[in-house]
């Protein structure tokens, strides 16, 4: 195995053994297989010029498979053999219709367990030979998973855009095409953050339309004492499912880790069986989910894997799997029976409490344009001299203790925009606020991140600036996984420069693509909390 996806490889460089998250080598290599095999009907897409909106069902495959191979998301490799499956035979469907040559992605067979393994290991991330375009290759693949995952959540809601599954299989196949520069993998790199933008958009859009716009909101950290459900993970149908089905049930949901900011919506707020949030990021999942004594619902990343008892507890749908857990499947009309975990709940005691007391978040577009007069006279009586967005990702690294540290530093004129699962470093401090305005201001989910670029643009036409870079905003966003790589490549695509990266710049990074990052987008990395303030604040 080999694999350098997330912020967490292995030395700084990759996972060649076993993954740090847990992903062992059959995981990781059929996870590969699952990438190429994508690949291999995007080829076959493009080189036959097929009609996007006709291909039904394979655009929602695509996005799947590219969803599985996310960090955290699927350990299951019955889950990974099956999908792959399901690409071939969608494959060889569509090649018998088109005429050309193919790239082997397309045409390639396997007829046993025993031969996807050994197709597996020649097709993973090491296959490409020029460390500039492997860099570029993945770089571009990881965006693309990162905007598949939130397509398929607008998807689930019921909103879908043909152009973006056009452009998937255009970015896909090309990174099987020898014949591009570095130079044409660098252009699509721009427009997978382009892409990305439109995906962000659309999941905002699913998500307020069905469930209004998130508000101003004091979100409970304490516990009752019922039977409970801890829901984690980014998608909101299943949310309104659970809710539902635990409606008058005597069983109570707490949302987990990124479903924090469910709490945030109207539609949510009403239902009296959200109690709210309970727990941190996902990286403390083993010690929260043995106190909070309930099943546990993953609706996509981040699973730690989960040992003895509470493997049993987890259940996971969508995306999301992990062998001996059980997965909820959909029916035919995306409609889930939750009823097996909310009856294991009943059985078990209640959440023992961890924490008291409230978050403040819910200051997604809508919520801060509503602010919008009380923010821009801030910024102009100088009250507010800067703003320091810093979504992202959390992570188990120790080194990641610069984010909170660095939130205390903060000159208290300054205001803090987040997303993601990043907050927890500091969205529990007693950073005050600023003539009413709080000092963190969460728009939501790391997809949420879109909302803090629409913020950005507003304030750029409100304050008549010809470039978002002249707004007193700086960017010091946390990674981890390939979502953070969508929103990142997302802001580049809008222009914003010199954000700084960290806890470590991404391995997938050859030196020369760094280069390339450093010099046109001023991409830089993190340093001391004490330099990174007096530079950001020069
Ligand atoms: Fe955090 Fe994990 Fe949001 Fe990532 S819970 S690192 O999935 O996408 O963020
Ligand atoms: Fe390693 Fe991250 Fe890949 Fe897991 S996802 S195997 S931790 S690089």
């Amino acid at each position: 195995m080999f694999c350098y996806q997330c912020q967490e490889a292995a030395k700084g460089t990759g996972c060649d053994v076993i993954g740090v998250c847990g992903k062992d080598e059959e995981v990781s290599n059929l996870q590969d297989l699952l990438i190429y095999s994508t690949k291999g009907i995007a080829d076959i897409v493009v080189k036959g010029g097929l009609d996007i909106a006709s291909l039904g069902k394979t655009n929602e495959i695509v996005l799947d498979s590219l969803f599985k191979t996310i960090t955290n998301a699927n350990f299951d490799p019955e889950a990974i053999r099956a999908q792959i499956r399901q690409n071939l035979e969608i494959r060889d469907d569509l090649r018998n219709v088109v005429e050309a040559e193919f790239h082997d992605a397309a045409t390639f067979t396997v007829s046993t367990d025993a031969s996807m393994d050994a197709k597996a290991v020649s097709v993973g991330v090491l296959a490409t030979e020029n460390e500039d375009v492997r860099s570029l290759r993945e770089l571009i693949t990881y965006g693309l998973k990162g905007y598949a995952a939130y397509a398929q959540h607008a998807l689930n809601l019921g909103k879908e855009d043909t152009d973006l599954y056009a452009f998937t299989y255009e970015a896909l196949a090309a990174t099987l095409d020898d014949a591009l520069t570095a130079d044409d993998l660098v252009a699509l790199t721009i427009k997978t953050g382009e892409y990305g933008v439109k995906a962000m958009a659309l999941l905002d859009a699913a998500n307020t339309t069905a469930y209004g716009n998130p508000e101003l909101s004091k979100v409970n950290i304490g516990v009752r004492n019922n039977p409970a459900i801890l829901i984690s993970g980014h998608d909101l149908n299943d949310m309104e499912m659970l809710l539902e089905q635990t409606k008058g049930t005597g069983v109570d949901v707490y949302t987990h880790s990124e479903m924090l900011p469910a709490n945030y919506y109207p539609k949510f707020k009403a239902y009296e069986n959200l109690v709210g949030n309970y727990g941190n990021a996902w990286w403390k999942q083993k010690e929260e989910f043995a106190s909070f004594n309930g099943p546990i619902l993953f609706t996509t990343n981040c699973i730690v894997p989960p040992k003895g008892e509470t493997v049993k507890r987890i259940f996971t749908t969508g995306a999301a799997g992990f062998p001996g857990s059980t997965h909820i499947q959909a029916d035919e009309n995306g409609q889930k029976d939750f009823s097996q975990i909310i009856e294991m709940a009943k059985t078990l005691p209640s959440p023992t409490e961890i924490e008291t007391g409230e978050i403040v978040g819910g200051f997604a577009h809508a919520q801060v344009f509503a602010l919008a007069d009380k923010v821009v006279d801030a910024v102009k009586s100088g009250a507010i001299k800067k703003f320091f967005v810093m979504a992202g990702c959390d992570g188990r690294m120790k080194d990641r203790d610069y984010y909170t540290e660095f939130a205390k530093e903060l000159p208290k004129d300054t205001v803090i925009l987040t997303a993601g699962c990043a907050k927890y470093r500091y969205n529990k401090l007693p950073l005050g606020d600023i003539g009413g305005i709080p000092r963190v201001l969460d728009a939501g989910q790391c997809n949420d991140s879109y909302s803090l670029a629409v913020i950005a643009l507003k304030l750029k036409e409100i304050f008549e600036l010809n470039d978002i870079n002249e707004l007193p905003i700086a960017y010091n966003i946390a990674w981890y996984e390939q979502k953070a790589v969508i929103v990142l490549l997302a802001l580049l695509s809008l222009g914003v420069k010199n954000i700084h990266l960290g806890p470590t710049l991404p391995a997938f990074l050859s030196p020369n693509v760094a280069k390339v990052l450093i010099d046109t987008f001023g991409i830089a990395g993190i340093g001391t909390v004490d330099e990174d303030i007096k530079l950001f604040m020069a």
